[in-house]
């Protein structure tokens, strides 16, 4: 009787032990020296407890996804308000993970003072003030941060946002992250620029030239916020990334997700999803300078884009096929 006990409850740990994802993604990205991400709204670290456990297990780096913009940060001027971003690194030293900061410079969610008439000189102390503030309150403790964010336009042309009065801000943004805090690496990060075209030739020229003149960057980030319709081969973004890492750069897949909407029985567009999923992985994997993978949430039900499923995990944390793609590209 007390053996048939103990079967069961062997048969019972054996399924429990097939029903959880094993092993889990940061396992097996640690063993390949990459990091693998996630982004991050604290507020859910408070409300789900699932939030942080999926977390902590499948991720070792973390970006908030909003708590660190400048409207977050910096309501009125001078006023900083940093609680959220600080329970946000309070949770990753806990669970000993990395943390990109995102982001120092970018024409959206700015506060509404930020739209004031402001001339050069003003603007520089404007961005000078903020981080100063921001970098050098989490100096040592961001490993990377995208100081620029966005600041090449859909139309290949540079964006027209309230920063540019200072037609160098790009650059002094560099040289000012640098100062507040040496250590943390530097990156310039944008979407629509996975493969080779007229806004990633764009971005090359601008990192180029930055390059060239002293700029302090360290990295690229091309976010990766696709859809079914995207072939990583057809858009050659193998030898995009090569490219930049030409330039002497550091590349991260930074915000990563995928709408599942399209032709196709859900089934299909699920497979879909993951090979994308997969692919890009791959190819983040093959680039020796590509050394993070993120994505831009955990379950599909806090995605930004919710309705169309973007993510890995389904709204009940139950992995999807995008999550076993990605195991399978991890492995050894
Ligand atoms: O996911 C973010 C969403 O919650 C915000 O409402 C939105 C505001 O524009 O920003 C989203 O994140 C963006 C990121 O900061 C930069 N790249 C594009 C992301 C998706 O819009």
């Amino acid at each position: 009787m007390v053996a048939l006990r103990w079967g069961l409850a062997l048969v019972l740990l054996g399924f429990l032990a097939q029903a959880q994802p094993t092993p889990p993604l940061r396992a097996l990205a640690e063993k390949r020296g990459l990091q693998i991400g996630a982004a991050v709204e604290p507020s859910l670290l408070l409300q789900e407890p699932e939030y942080g456990t999926v977390l902590a297990r499948e991720f070792n780096l973390v970006v908030a996804e909003n708590v660190m913009k400048w409207g977050a940060l910096q309501t009125s001027r001078g006023q900083f308000n940093f609680a959220a971003a600080d329970l946000l690194l309070d949770f990753a030293q806990k669970n000993r993970m990395a943390v990109r900061g995102h982001t120092l410079v970018w024409h959206q969610q700015l506060p509404r003072w930020m739209y004031g008439s402001f001339g050069p000189a003003e603007m520089e102390a404007i961005l000078r003030e903020h981080i100063q503030a921001v970098v050098g309150r989490y100096r040592g403790r961001i490993a990377y941060w995208d100081v620029v964010n966005e600041a090449i336009g859909d139309d290949a042309r540079p964006r027209l946002t309230p920063f540019a009065v200072l037609p160098d801000y790009i650059e002094r943004a560099f040289r000012l992250a640098r100062a507040a805090d040496p250590q943390a690496k530097l990156f310039y990060n944008d979407y629509g620029a996975e493969g080779l075209g007229p806004k990633s030739d764009a971005i090359y020229a601008l990192l180029k030239g930055l390059k060239e003149k002293g700029v302090p960057i360290d990295g690229v980030g091309f976010q990766a916020h696709l859809d079914l319709s995207f072939s990583p081969t057809k858009a050659r973004m193998a030898e995009n990334l090569e490219r930049f890492a030409r330039l002497g750069l550091e590349i991260h897949i930074t915000e990563m997700d995928v709408r599942l909407s399209g032709p196709g029985s859900r089934a299909e567009r699920l497979e879909k999803q993951a090979q994308i999923y997969q692919e890009v992985l791959q190819i983040c994997l093959r680039q020796p300078r590509c050394k993070a993978f993120t994505l831009w949430g955990v379950t599909d039900g806090h995605s930004w884009r919710a309705a169309s499923e973007p993510l890995i995990f389904d709204t009940d944390y139950r992995p999807k096929p995008a999550y076993f793609a990605l195991q399978r590209a991890l492995q050894p």
